[in-house]
């Protein structure tokens, strides 16, 4: 269909709960009356139901052998492999991305066809696996694709949560979070029941001696807990290559409950161990960006760590090989501080378990761990109280303290007498209470911290972890900007662009070697190439359309500008400034003739994202949005000039539509808070243009596709501190465009102004930390600039061409490679048919 086609036309593929056109059934090789009645007597949503797990099975059949060979030839070669330890992976769905990785897609579809099924029908039925909370979790889940496909041995370790990310409903206007229980009929976790380890907490520390005088810890457990391993697997994209995620479920030590107990009468107690036990691996933690430091969080943690470990040192240990050793053949990356406690652990099995001295073990540990830094926002952070720690994992913090005193004692011998030094770079911060920084042992206990994108690198090397480059030198630290995988993020979420290019390029090369790319800039002067690129663009629009159709009710005009952003909800993300340019957009236009109007591009600005339950100010600016929704939507001078929609419980699949289908998208955090961000890069992907700040990776992003190819606005990171200085000694005006803002609001314009005092006084008081007012000026003419351009359609074609052909060097296979090169030392594996 062509731009402007009614929303009823359309045909394409399409996302969650829409209904499927009655189109012909044909069946083959059975009787197909005899299915027709039996067909009849099911309801529908039960058929679709059974066409996914059909389905999925045939494919989970498929993957298992190619899984078990990989694990094989993996075990038999014996050669160094990599373990990627996240507490998040942010999977979506498994059986689009398996059916094209295997590339039997196309038979699938045939297949469900002549059932009488649509393929899309099918996929929808999937749960997503929503393990996680944003960026963080979605890269590792683009690590475990990328490794997979460029056939790197290598396994993911995480928590198998009984509840992922919680799912948003909109009421009145208010999220509200609905616990996400994913499990039930999950064909794609084997359940390992004879993989278990028992991870201990609480108790104490007994000092002994063995044989030779040598003083020997063991640490006595309070409670004990079972870790079952539940594995998935991981196909790569056109390769044998089926690698494993494993993720540990919690349960009592003693099997389900304790029969002892329960037998001598305690029936509450036996039940409240198991469920003491089961709680820790119950539900994800559901903070972007923000740690709190509660114990279950950090029993998490351990339980997590201790397990994963276990597994590890048990394979490395078949092997028979020495100690030394242990670094050549193990690789294990933290994404985060959330795995540090994997540090002390390995720390401990090494010098209290198998016996090695201090230093041989230490050497050991730094060989082998790798940290990747996400964010250098002070409250996330991650800090434990000592208390804390001495109860839950005593033996553990006096192994951090003597990691710490070996440091400071190196530090003191290489800067005598800078005792500012010491106190900055201790472990333990001395706070009442005192605290544990975790981000020092991950520095101290690995041998490269990287950043993920170059502003963020060089801005943890200048500031957050200054002192540790002084201590090691440069070479500690290094720069691994993000990518994400062409596979989900362009074939499978936009397969016509995809085919588009294949066509154009002579195959799908490009989704391996994302680089070749490049050989689209010869087209972007093509006329019919033009169109083609177009077409799918307003088709994508569409599709979008009808998802806003179906989960808010409200019809948007296809033709107009699509403005959208979607992420977590966050003050340095500035979701708050993007509604407060809408607000002024509409202010703008009930202040204009009709005359004038006429020469307005209609826009339909569309946001999604969760706000973490207990951040109140991120909640306040979801309702906010929808509240001025509820107004402008209706209004009817204003039309189709604009419209306002709030896209609930943006997820991965949903992403998959909506990425494919802007023609500008917002990346505007305040220069300096958004470590790299990475759904900029599947926008850009997908074709769309970008507004954003000079933050993250929007600054590479400018570099590869040229400034030309983007809106970009706003105050420079280097410019930030002093700004938030000058706020704090009184030095602010509210920009005056902001301020008619804030009177629209204030006079109950979109409801009880009340709800919104917190936001407004947060910058027009309370020092404006994020720059909202310093900024606004700028976004709101620079959304002007977005405006002419889109009125020249062909420039702004060249534009989308042109920046998608220079977007190769943010394939995630370049971001795997470059890690595995510099971090990991990691050699792929090719697995054969014969093997
Ligand atoms: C997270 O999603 C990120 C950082 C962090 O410390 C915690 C969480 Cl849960 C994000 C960053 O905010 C984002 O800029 C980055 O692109 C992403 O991690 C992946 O590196």
């Amino acid at each position: 269909p062509s731009v402007g086609a009614p929303i009823a036309d359309l045909q394409g593929p399409v996302g969650p709960g829409f209904s499927r056109p009655k189109h012909k059934r044909t069946f083959t090789g059975f009787g197909p009356s005899e299915i027709k009645s039996v067909e009849a007597s099911i309801p529908e949503p039960l058929r679709e139901a059974a066409a996914y797990s059909g389905t999925a099975l045939a494919f989970r059949d498929r993957l298992i052998i190619e899984w078990n060979r990989t694990q094989q030839r993996q075990t038999f070669t014996d050669q160094k492999r990599v373990y990627y330890l996240s507490l998040e992976f942010l999977m979506g769905r498994a059986l689009d991305n398996a059916m094209l990785n295997v590339g039997m897609k196309d038979i699938a579809r045939d297949g469900l066809a002549d059932l009488g099924f649509r393929i899309e029908d099918a996929i929808s039925q999937e749960h997503d696996a929503a393990l996680g909370n944003g960026g963080l979790g979605r890269l590792a889940a683009c690590f475990l694709d990328s490794m997979a496909t460029l056939n790197y041995p290598a396994w993911g370790y995480g928590l198998r949560y009984r509840y992922g990310i919680f799912k948003q409903e909109i009421v009145n206007g208010y999220q509200m979070e609905i616990p996400d229980y994913w499990l039930d009929n999950n064909p794609w976790e084997f359940p390992r029941h004879d993989i278990t380890v028992d991870i201990q907490f609480y108790g104490h520390v007994n000092k002994t001696y063995d044989e030779d005088g040598k003083v020997v810890y063991s640490w006595e457990a309070g409670e004990t807990v079972r870790a079952v391993a539940y594995d998935v697997p991981i196909p790569g994209y056109r390769t044998k290559t089926t690698n494993n995620l494993r993720l540990w479920s919690s349960k009592a030590s003693s099997g389900e409950f304790d029969f002892q107990k329960f037998n001598a009468g305690d029936y509450e107690s036996a039940v409240a161990d198991q469920q003491t036990a089961e709680t820790i691996s119950a539900v994800l933690y559901p903070n972007d960006n923000l740690e709190r430091g509660k114990e279950l969080r950090l029993k998490q943690q351990y339980f997590w760590c201790a397990a994963s470990l276990y597994d590890i040192v048990r394979r490395f240990k078949k092997t028979k090989r020495a100690w030394s050793e242990f670094p050549d053949q193990v690789a294990i990356q933290l994404n985060d501080t959330h795995p540090t406690l994997a540090i002390v652990e390995l720390q401990r099995i090494l010098i209290d378990v198998e016996g090695l001295e201090w230093d041989e073990a230490w050497r050991i540990v730094t060989g082998t761990f790798g940290y990747t830094n996400h964010t250098v926002l002070p409250e996330a952070l991650e800090k434990w109280s000592v208390p804390l720690m001495q109860n839950l994992l005593p033996r553990h913090l006096q192994i951090i303290y003597d990691i710490n005193l070996f440091f400071l004692q190196s530090v003191e011998k290489r800067f005598p007498n800078d005792r500012d030094m010491l106190s900055r770079v201790s472990i333990i911060e001395e706070s009442h209470p005192k605290m544990v920084r975790m981000a020092y042992i991950a520095i101290i206990g690995s041998h490269k911290v990287n950043g993920v994108a170059e502003l963020h690198s060089d801005l943890i090397k200048t500031t957050i972890f200054k002192d540790f480059v002084t201590i090691y030198g440069p070479d500690r630290f290094t720069n691994v900007t993000n990518g994400i995988t062409p596979r989900r993020w362009l074939h499978q979420a936009n397969p016509e662009l995809s085919a588009l290019i294949a066509d154009k390029l002579g195959g799908y090369d490009f989704l391996t070697d994302l680089t070749l790319l490049d050989k689209l800039e010869a087209f972007v002067d093509d006329k019919n190439f033009r169109q083609e690129w177009s077409d799918i663009k307003a088709k994508n629009k569409l599709r979008l359309a009808k998802l806003i159709k179906d989960v808010t009710g409200y019809s948007v005009n296809p033709n107009s500008l699509f403005d959208v952003q979607v992420k977590r909800i966050h003050e340095y993300k500035r979701q708050q400034l993007n509604i407060f340019g809408v607000i002024h957009r509409y202010l703008s236009l009930k202040a204009m003739t009709p005359e004038e109007r006429k020469k307005v591009v209609p826009r339909v600005s569309i946001f999604g994202g969760k706000a973490a339950p207990g951040y109140w100010m991120a909640k306040s600016i979801i309702y906010l949005i929808n509240s001025v929704a509820a107004v402008v939507n209706k209004d009817e001078e204003i039309g189709d000039l604009l419209k306002v929609i709030f896209i609930e419980d943006y997820n991965v699949s949903k992403a998959e539509i909506i990425c494919p289908a802007s023609d500008i998208s917002e990346h505007i955090s305040t220069a300096g808070t958004e470590a790299s961000g990475t759904s900029n890069m599947k926008f850009v992907l997908n074709g769309g243009l970008i507004i954003g700040t000079c933050d993250g990776a929007n600054i590479e992003i400018t570099r590869e596709i040229g400034e030309q190819n983007i809106f970009l606005f706003g105050n420079l990171a280097e410019d930030v501190e002093d700004l938030r200085h000058r706020h704090f000694y009184g030095d602010f005006q509210l920009d005056p465009q902001l301020k008619r803002v804030f009177d629209a609001i204030k006079e109950g314009t979109f409801g009880d102004p009340s709800s919104f005092t917190s936001l407004i006084s947060s910058i027009e008081e309370h020092g404006d930390y994020y720059l909202v007012s310093d900024d606004f000026n700028s976004y709101i003419a620079t959304h002007d600039m977005v405006d002419k351009e889109f009125q020249n359609q062909e420039e702004w074609l060249a534009k989308s061409i042109t920046s998608v052909a220079r977007m190769g060097f943010f394939s995630m296979d370049r971001v795997t490679n470059e890690y595995a090169d510099s971090i990991w030392n990691v050699e792929p594996l090719n697995i054969a048919d014969e093997d």
